[in-house]
């Protein structure tokens, strides 16, 4: 192994053509990686994280600690005359370097970009050993200290290796060597551009120096060249400034994304050649923000509405290929969205590229997010982070909010150990922050908003945080975390009232949604898809009906690994508009038809094609999203007609059993779908052909994506039918709605563990004479139920023990589970089935008697056998 990889390396660096101009290559091939966790070595590709599976397997106890990457890379003795660099897109979080066993520096921060100039320590005409040592461990001074998405160690981002000649523009340093192109006035008829570098003499002598700069319009067209003559002393490093006002600038937007590239070269005074050149895009563009006008931009008011972004994906962690990156912005994109916030955190310098070139506004961000340490060390690494967020994505006329806290107060907030004087002393040095975070942005960069996002806690009017920034961003989960979805609405009318020149924006809102869950009658907490269509309808409509809310962005665009997450996918946030694979719930969609302008046409429920209406008299809701006003609906040959409200059409319409051939037009464009109908009625009595399974405890149908199996929502029993009696739907927490959230062992099928009824006295299904499987589903919800064997206790125990359960499983009167103590027999939160095979000459009924605490069942599945 150990020699091919040699092999590799040297392959590589002879491959650098070694012209004056500086050479840039990408170093992410075999690396030989191992960690604290595990000495053996593994050859890994850059990107890489060591997390891209424990923090979906162990949960919060995925490996943080420190990783190590080693490469031997032969240095040819054309590098003698050269300065040789290592940048890093990014790396998480602290990142040590060396070079023949000599440091050369370290990085500290995960999220965006670092240059380490190795020349020194390189030996020339042989072999060199360069050593990355990368620790993602908790570090109370590094940001962030805890939030809710997973901290993937790891070079997670491109690493190159960029050769220049002794005399180049500077590139270590916070911009990593990114020319700053200001456009201090922009309007309609003029802009006045501004473009700063740096030049380093690393040579032995002074020399003169022409540095030139062309710049072209967006159509590619060289427009103006700028140049000056320098005298450069060796070992100086010298700002070079030029500036520029461009007549009828081509300006940029979401919807003409104009972008202008400026080229930058030095060579000597009266020589062709060309010592160093680097290059950038920029755009030209104005905006404002006021309560009154909203947003502006270029002159014209434009709501922004668009999504957050996580930067993982299923089975990669952070560690994306950049085609991955530009396909999420190209969908948020065909979601018609305009903005979108990079979540907590700077992200891939690609990320920022797409935005400009697709036209969508960015807010980017620094991860200082739900607490501070009140530590100089954390608060200048803060600001490093933030002015290495500034300088090195400057040029980007995408972004137009440098964002620099999230929910600082949300830890404090929720902390009954503290005490009321350490809270205000978290209190004070975050306010501290975020004022040198502020002065930061505004002496870096005057022309861009600063931004900070809140959630739904008075202490940030109290504490005067919300004050800092030029605007607020409110992270608001009214109709989830918080009762009532028009809630939202007056918590806002209520803020404007009490500060009616703030600018407000919703960086946060939107529900947890699994695609395996359908109901027509969503409730918070169901985790159905049509909670989540439900709730982002209502917000839509709340925040354009209100002017002083300048714009808002769903949260999230993808679902995300969390790795303290228990929700109906462990380890995952769902509010994803997407799932983590990118699979599209039925949401985006209606995102679609609500704000693309070209027809759209969309019948919803890409999971929900499997219908059980009662009988035929019972109506089947099909709900099409259009930005029409009026569409038709063909069933099997005949048409329906429904207008539109706010993006959706409903028809209720009643089928006959089987598969129909749905198909939505708006006269101009089409969707079909099929969908197939079984009535419950029918049900019980065809289990010969279909067995029939249950989600008992819940009103909504949960289809397993490993067999297809769709486990309908649960009824009460009526003769000749199936069902429960007794009992009521488990609630683990009186503010949602039902089940219990935490992750259930042994399954993949959380959810349908996760419900449950309680208390419940039978199941019946009033089948005909037959041998019959009876499968029973189960799980222990409580934490803290006892393993105790209730033959070991004598009565006043069994009274006083809490939490214990132990109940007998009889069918058609039989005895068959005797204190069954699902914590005892099988463990708590565990997914537990059972099968029995039942001879019945009429009708099968299960039924639960409890010995101590309450009896309960997740799921029922019957079978003729
Ligand atoms: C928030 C946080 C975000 C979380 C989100 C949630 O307010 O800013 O990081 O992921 O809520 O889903 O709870």
């Amino acid at each position: 192994m150990k020699t091919t990889y040699y092999l590799l390396a040297i392959i590589l660096i002879g491959s650098f053509n070694l012209h004056a101009q500086r050479n840039i290559q990408s170093i992410n091939s075999a690396w030989e990686f191992s960690s604290e966790k595990d000495a053996k070595t593994e050859i890994v590709n850059i990107p890489h994280t060591w997390n891209a599976e424990d923090t979906f397997r162990d949960g919060k106890e995925y490996f943080r600690g420190k990783g190590t990457y080693q490469k031997t890379i032969f240095v040819p003795l054309e590098w003698q005359q050269k300065r040789a660099f290592l940048k890093f897109e990014g790396s998480n979080q602290i990142t040590t370097v060396f070079v023949n066993d000599e440091k050369i520096g370290e990085h500290r921060g995960g999220y965006t970009g670092f240059v380490f100039d190795i020349s020194e320590a390189l030996k020339i005409g042989g072999e060199n050993k360069i050593r990355i040592e990368v620790d993602n461990a908790h570090n109370t001074n590094i940001p962030p200290l805890d939030a809710d998405f997973n901290f993937y160690g790891g070079i997670y981002r491109d690493l190159k290796l960029v050769l220049t000649d002794e005399i180049h523009f500077e590139f270590e340093n916070e911009a990593t060597g990114n020319m700053l192109i200001k456009t201090p006035e922009v309007s309609a008829e003029k802009a006045q551009v501004v473009f700063d570098t740096k030049i380093v003499n690393h040579s032995e002598v002074s020399k003169n120096l022409r540095v030139s700069l062309d710049i072209f319009n967006p159509e590619k067209q060289k427009i103006e060249t700028l140049s000056k003559i320098v005298k450069l002393s060796n070992g100086e490093t010298k700002s070079v400034n030029f500036s520029k006002e461009l007549d009828n600038p081509e300006l940029w937007s979401p919807d003409s994304p104009n972008l202008y590239q400026a080229v930058a070269r030095i060579s000597e005074e009266n020589s062709e050649e060309i010592l160093d050149e680097i290059d950038s895009k920029f755009g030209l563009r104005w905006f404002e923000v006021s309560a009154e006008k909203g947003f502006v931009l270029n002159g014209k008011p434009i709501k922004l509405i668009g999504t957050n972004r996580h930067q993982d994906f299923e089975g990669l962690g952070n560690a994306l290929p950049n085609k991955i990156h530009k396909s999420d912005y190209e969908t948020i994109k065909e979601m018609g969205a305009n903005v979108i916030r990079t979540a907590h955190y700077p992200q891939d310098p690609e990320v920022y590229k797409i935005c400009d070139e697709l036209g969508l506004l960015v807010w980017s961000e620094v991860p200082v997010i739900n607490d501070v340490t009140d530590t100089d060390a954390y608060h200048n690494v803060a600001l490093k982070m933030h002015r290495e967020q500034i300088l090195q994505f400057f040029n980007h006329p995408s972004i137009v909010m440098w964002g620099y806290m999230n929910e600082i107060f949300i830890r404090l907030a929720f902390n009954n150990q503290m005490t009321e004087k350490e809270k205000e002393a978290k209190i004070k040095t975050s306010v501290k922050l975020a004022q040198k975070l502020e002065k930061e942005t505004k002496k870096l960069d005057p022309d861009r908003l600063s931004v900070m996002a809140l959630h739904e806690n008075e202490l940030y009017n109290e504490s005067g945080i919300a004050e800092i920034p030029d605007v607020i961003g409110w992270n608001l989960y009214f109709g989830w975390y918080s009762p009532g979805l028009e809630s939202f609405g007056k918590f806002l009318d209520e803020q404007h009232k009490r500060y009616p020149n703030r600018p407000l924006f919703i960086s946060e809102y939107g529900p947890g949604a699994d695609s395996r869950l359908q109901t027509n009658e969503p409730k918070p907490w169901d985790y159905s898809e049509a909670y989540q269509l439900k709730l982002h309808r209502s917000y839509l409509n709340q925040v354009q009906a209100r002017d002083y809310v300048f714009g808002m962005t769903a949260w999230n665009f993808a679902d995300f690994g969390s790795s303290f997450r228990q929700d109906s996918r462990p380890y995952i946030n769902q509010k994803g508009l997407v799932n983590i694979d990118r699979s599209k719930k039925d949401i985006y969609h209606y995102y679609q038809a609500r704000l693309l302008e070209e027809p759209f046409i969309y019948i919803a429920g890409k999971n929900y094609e499997k219908r059980y209406p009662q009988d035929k008299n019972d109506s089947i809701e099909i709900t099409v999203f259009s930005n029409a006003e009026e569409v038709k609906l063909n069933v099997d040959n005949t048409e329906f007609t429904s207008e539109v409200e706010d993006g959706i059409a409903v028809f209720e319409l009643s089928f006959p059993e089987g598969k129909h051939q749905l198909t939505a037009t708006d006269g101009s464009v089409s969707h079909s779908r099929e969908i197939s109908v079984k009535y419950r009625k029918n049900l019980v009595q065809e289990i010969a052909q279909n067995e029939l399974l249950v989600n008992v405890g819940t009103h909504v149908n949960f289809t397993d994506e490993l067999t297809g199996e769709t486990w309908i929502s649960d009824q009460e029993y009526k003769r000749g039918g199936f069902g429960y009696i007794g009992g009521s739907v488990y609630q683990k927490n009186a503010n949602k709605f039902q089940g219990t959230a935490s992750d259930i062992q042994g399954t993949e099928n959380d959810p349908l563990y996760q419900t449950m009824r309680e208390g419940i006295e039978a199941y019946k299904f009033d089948v005909e004479k037959g041998k019959y499987r009876v499968t029973l589903l189960f799980a222990e919800p409580e934490y803290n139920a006892s393993e105790e064997n209730i033959y070991n206790l004598s009565e006043a125990e069994k009274k006083k023990i809490t939490g214990f359960r132990s109940f007998d499983v009889k069918i058609n009167k039989k005895t068959l589970s005797r204190n069954l103590n699902l914590a005892r027999d099988f463990g708590r939160l565990r997914a537990v089935e059972i099968s029995y095979e039942v001879k019945t000459d009429a009708g099968i009924e299960i039924e639960f008697e409890e010995n101590s605490g309450k009896t309960l069942l997740s799921g029922i599945k019957i079978e003729k056998l």
